[in-house]
């Protein structure tokens, strides 16, 4: 009984193994899986890009695979970087990508820097199985970072209800509130069913 989450993000793996914990299942990552090369995210939406990744990781291993596809939509922005949120700035440089956020958004004002974090789960079984949940959380882009908890845009992403950026939180917190902690929260109600199948 082994689910192997198909990522090599450790506050992504973090998240997970916090949430998944009272499933008492044992959970792998890409981390376990040296030998897997850069899985290449050439779909045009989040569900396929988590697909893509699902897919080679199920293929790869013959396990049950959850994938998860992330991305900061900014209003302001139209959008961007949105399925981009990884290579913004190059590849994969939390620092650069956060650098270059604050950038594009140098002349917005404070009541226009609204934004949306988005997570597509899919849990995949090398029988085909699958199950697609999404998860979304509001905020606005501060004008610079503040926290040292979390990962990638946490610093810049500032939860209103909460006053703190999730880079503020601790992973307990920001799980309950946080995109991936309602994609996993639905994606829990409809796990047992998926896993036995
Ligand atoms: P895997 O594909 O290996 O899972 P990744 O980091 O490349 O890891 P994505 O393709 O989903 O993941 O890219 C999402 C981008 O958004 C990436 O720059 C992450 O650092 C960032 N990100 C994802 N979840 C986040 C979160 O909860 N808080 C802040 N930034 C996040
Ligand atoms: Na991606």
């Amino acid at each position: 009984s082994t689910l192997v989450i198909a990522t090599r993000n450790q506050g992504k793996t973090r998240e997970f193994s916090e949430m998944l914990a009272p499933k008492g299942i044992t959970i792998k990552t890409l981390a376990d899986y040296p030998e897997v090369g850069a899985i290449s995210e050439t779909g045009t939406t989040f569900e396929e890009n988590a697909t893509l990744k699902a897919q080679a990781i199920a293929d790869h291993t013959q396990l049950p695979v959850l994938a998860d596809d992330s991305g900061l939509e900014v209003v302001a922005l139209n959008g961007e970087p949105g399925i981009y949120s990884a290579r913004y700035a190059g590849d994969h440089d939390d620092a650069a990508n956060n650098a270059k956020l604050l950038g594009k958004l140098k002349n917005v004002p404070a009541d226009q820097r609204q934004a949306v974090f988005h997570t597509t789960l899919v849990l995949l079984k090398p029988s085909g199985l699958k199950l697609v949940v999404d998860g979304e959380v509001h905020g606005q882009i501060l004008t610079a970072p503040r926290g040292a908890n979390g990962f990638g845009y946490d610093p810049l992403f500032y939860i209103p209800s909460k006053g703190k950026t999730m880079a503020e939180m601790s992973d307990a917190e920001k799980n309950s509130i946080s995109h991936r902690g309602r994609a996993t929260r639905k994606m829990m109600t409809q796990f047992d069913d998926w896993w036995e199948a």
